[in-house]
């Protein structure tokens, strides 16, 4: 079959000449990483690792629930890279907020170049050089374009990684961004090696029954109005269900699904305290960026968002939903 970037793109072929010129590379992605985050970046060290260099994926948070299948989880390293290193690749982050601090200071410490592979359209430029592919799926796709680049043989691992991202985050190959290319990248990535059922198998599986029960009561506490829906979590409800809010990953989509829910909006208190956080989604013609924008955390793509807005629940949800009928009413979240 043709691979689907057999046209390869100059901004990977720069990016390739960062690869081929370092030894020791370190790799990072936003913080509470879902599927595209992880298998991009374990593709990606798998990748270099069998280009015969020293590749290692910095990470402290925790791996989110029905991922463990990944291979490679076990080289990920909680700890900051150290001076060795001569580059740093960061995928999947649309922004070095989403790095997290901690993580992002000690990479501009180490003063070596870092390279932005992505697909956000929210992606902010930053990096050395950046190669961000804002019609791609994920970002898993866009890695396997660089290891085309590369001319790196895939194997079994590489291809699993990567097959794991473009499923997750095409909700299974069905957001509108899922193109033929998509689906192409997925066929080579199966002919590699990579387990199709396995990864499908955990999409279906990532939510235990406790996150049921808290969805349920999420659920029964929704309102709605002109097609936009909204709930809110609150610490006491983790409480109730022995939920953390990694339970909280997949609402907002269940809720747009509804026929007739055009926008979804889930508030979450941190079981910790602090900033609520926000998920928006929407159906196609509707583009959620300047809502989220209009926040100092916001970022995203079109119909999938996340920000952060000031405590108390309470306040932050009318607060937040008349924002967003303003913006909606001015034509500002039109997509067309
Ligand atoms: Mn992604």
């Amino acid at each position: 079959m043709v691979a689907p970037s057999s046209l390869s793109h100059p901004v990977l072929e720069q990016v390739g000449q960062y690869i081929r010129q370092a030894r020791r590379v370190a790799i990072v992605t936003h913080e509470r990483p879902d599927a595209d985050a992880l298998g991009s970046s374990l593709g990606l060290a798998h990748a270099l690792r069998r280009m015969g260099k020293e590749a290692a994926v910095f990470l402290f948070d925790p791996i989110p629930f029905g991922l463990d299948f990944l291979p490679g989880l076990d080289t990920i390293v909680a700890d900051l890279p150290g001076p060795e290193t001569d580059l740093v690749i960061a995928v999947d982050a649309g922004e070095p907020a989403q790095i997290g601090p901690r993580l992002y200071d000690a990479i501009c410490r180490l003063g070596v170049p870092l390279v932005v592979v992505d697909h956000h359209e929210s992606n902010t430029g930053y990096g050395s050089i950046s190669a961000v592919f804002p019609q791609t799926a994920s970002t898993s796709e866009v890695v396997l374009m660089l290891v085309q680049t590369l001319g790196i043989p895939i194997d079994p691992t590489i291809a699993t990684c990567l097959l794991a991202g473009v499923v997750f985050d095409t909700r299974a190959f069905a957001t509108p961004d899922t193109g033929p290319e998509t689906l192409q990248a997925a066929a080579l990535l199966m002919e590699r090696g990579g387990s199709l059922y396995e990864v499908m198998t955990a999409y279906r599986g990532q939510h235990p029954l406790k996150a049921l029960r808290l969805w349920g009561e999420a659920l029964t506490r929704m309102e709605v109005r002109d097609g936009v829906a909204w709930t809110s979590i609150s610490q006491e409800m983790y409480r109730a269900t022995g939920t953390t809010m990694e339970d909280t990953e997949g609402l907002a989509n269940f809720i747009l699904d509804a026929a007739d829910v055009q926008i979804s909006l889930v508030f979450r208190e941190r079981p910790e305290g602090g900033m609520i956080r926000v998920s928006a989604r929407s159906k196609p013609g509707f583009n959620l960026v300047p809502l989220a924008r209009s926040f100092p955390t916001g970022g995203g793509h079109k119909m999938a968002v996340g920000f952060e807005v000031d405590p108390p629940l309470e306040e932050a949800v009318p607060k937040t939903i008349a924002r967003l009928e303003d913006l909606r009413r001015s034509g500002r979240l039109d997509d067309r």
